[in-house]
């Protein structure tokens, strides 16, 4: 049974996501076929992609499969972790991709909708990022996607929080385009994708590798790179880190022990 379904119209993908009984959990399984559709989809001629959920979703995505993330000793967003996989597709893919989110964006699926170009949301549609619920230590490349997206002390309210921001407060900060009733939103996505079609590809295509490269231009020392490594070692080498991932399974709250 695909976890996807996707579709082509006008030179306008669309990706679904659609493992509605595991919440759209960003699994390696349902990320390779995401990764699949985007090139095939880029094959057929798309010069746009939508990426989202069943229409009236109740939950987008429920963020990276909890089950998938390791045991300590492991990072558990490495390079080559499913979540960080699909994150550099989308930021790297040559087209543009509107996110189009209803219902609950959950952790790494929020990074992955703020990865997008263009966010449309409906007005119940809320953004969460839960690290600080698992007692992960989010990866460099993952918070720079944050903060080059949302001010910084609404990150910080997201990552410390491990809470939900309401679409209203999403366009406030400038991270959502706009914010359409569900009867109207996809209607209204798809008619600025056209308008992205009808431009020239090669002008578009390059402008958002700019983009990105310009937005991920960051000096680092090694020293400062073996520092962060070293302090997110201590996180997910912890024993918050096991708990979080316990409470998770057994359903429960956390009781984190700041070791
Ligand atoms: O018990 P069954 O087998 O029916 O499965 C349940 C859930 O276990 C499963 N599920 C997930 N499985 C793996 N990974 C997930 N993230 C995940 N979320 C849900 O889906 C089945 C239905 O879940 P319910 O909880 O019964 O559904 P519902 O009551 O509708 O609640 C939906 C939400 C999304 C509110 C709830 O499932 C939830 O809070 N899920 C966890 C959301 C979350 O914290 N995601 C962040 C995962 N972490 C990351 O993305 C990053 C690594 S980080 O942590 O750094 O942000």
């Amino acid at each position: 049974m695909p976890l996807i379904e996707t579709a082509l119209a006008e030179h306008v993908g669309t990706i679904v996501l659609n493992n509605i009984a595991k919440r759209n959990a960003l699994s390696e399984a349902l990320i390779e076929e995401i990764s699949d559709a985007l090139t095939e989809l880029l094959g057929r001629g798309a010069r746009a992609l939508v990426l989202r959920a069943p229409a009236g979703s109740k939950v987008w995505s429920a963020g990276h499969d909890i089950s998938e993330l390791p045991n300590a000793g492991r990072d558990p967003l490495g390079w080559g972790d499913s979540l960080r996989v699909l994150v550099r597709a989308i930021q790297s893919c040559r087209v543009p991709v509107l996110a189009l989110l209803e219902g609950g964006v959950w952790g790494g699926a929020c990074e992955v909708s703020l990865a997008c170009d263009i966010l449309v949301a409906t007005p119940d549609t809320t953004f969460a990022i839960t690290p600080a619920k698992l007692g992960i230590p989010y990866n460099l490349s993952g918070l720079l996607t944050l903060v080059n997206a949302l001010p910084l002390p609404v990150a910080k309210e997201l990552l410390f929080t491990a809470q939900p921001i309401t679409a209203a407060q999403a366009l406030n900060c400038g991270v959502v385009n706009y914010i359409k009733p569900p009867e109207e939103i996809a209607p209204f996505v798809y008619s600025l994708a056209q308008k992205i079609v009808a431009n020239a590809p090669l002008s578009i295509s390059v402008m958002k590798e700019e983009l990105r490269l310009l937005t991920g231009a960051r000096a680092m020392s090694p020293e400062l790179f073996e520092r962060i490594q070293g302090l997110r070692r201590t996180v997910y080498d912890s024993a918050d880190y096991q708990e979080g991932l316990q409470s998770f399974h057994e359903k429960r709250k956390p009781i984190f022990q700041g070791s």
